[in-house]
């Protein structure tokens, strides 16, 4: 059905003017900007807490949260001491450029140089609206399975760096690393990646340096 597909097309399309105009606002006020994007309880929030937590006295932090309901994460994001925005999606599975666009007045962007945005817990539909952001940032962990790049493509094909949360937890669960790493070198040759626990801290530091450089280079 042609007609359908043309809708579809053009709301792709209106998305990414909106998020090119996204870019344009960040890059003009001079932060530089990630998108978490995670299945549910992957450890989107647990990254972000610790990161503020280990870079807020080097780096000027704000986070925007997206979640269907609640506001909990942005204050898990205010109390490791962030400037904190909650966007409730109403239900949507994703955020897109224009809830973005919406939130970015809330900020006092010139004061900024990083802005963390999470995206819903999603590994299928917030692959599709990207935000305007500069780089994405895929939270895999232990307990999802070494599967996922192989059942989730489109969402590993996309991003530019994947951290393996909850490593802490390798001893007791069946996941082969052979097999999930296969699965993201045939979809993203090459992909920068960051094993690590935000629970017991280990593999955090190459994260805190890959991100502070990230920063400086903008
Ligand atoms: N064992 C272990 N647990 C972790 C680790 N990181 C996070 N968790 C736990 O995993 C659960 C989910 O963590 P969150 O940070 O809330 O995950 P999220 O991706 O933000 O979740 P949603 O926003 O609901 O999609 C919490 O109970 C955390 O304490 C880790 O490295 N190891
Ligand atoms: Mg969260």
């Amino acid at each position: 059905m042609p007609e359908r597909i043309q809708v579809i097309e053009n709301i792709l399309n209106a998305n990414d003017r909106i998020a090119l105009e996204n870019r344009q606002i960040l890059d003009h006020a001079g932060v530089f900007s990630l998108n978490f994007m995670a299945s549910p309880g992957a450890g989107k929030t647990s990254l972000i807490e610790q990161t503020v937590k280990r870079l807020r006295n080097t780096l000027r932090i704000a986070v925007i949260d997206g979640d269907i309901a609640t506001s909990l994460d942005a204050d898990r994001a205010a109390n490791a001491g962030a400037v904190a925005v909650q966007i409730n999606t109403g239900g949507e599975c994703h955020l897109d450029a224009v809830m973005l666009h919406e939130a970015l007045p809330s900020l006092d962007l010139k004061n900024l140089d990083l802005l963390i945005v999470e995206n819903v817990g999603n590994l299928v539909c917030p692959a599709n609206f990207s935000l305007g952001t500069h780089k994405s940032i895929l939270i895999a962990s232990i307990p999802e399975g070494d599967d996922k790049p192989h059942k989730y493509p489109g969402m590993y094909r996309g991003v530019d760096a994947l951290v393996i949360n909850k490593v802490d937890l390798l001893p007791y669960i069946p996941f082969k690393m052979d097999f999930f790493k296969q699965g993201v070198e045939i979809l993203n040759p090459n992909l920068v990646t960051f094993p690590l626990s935000c629970q017991t801290g280990e593999g955090l530091q190459p994260w805190f340096d890959w991100l502070t450089e990230q920063v400086k280079a903008h």
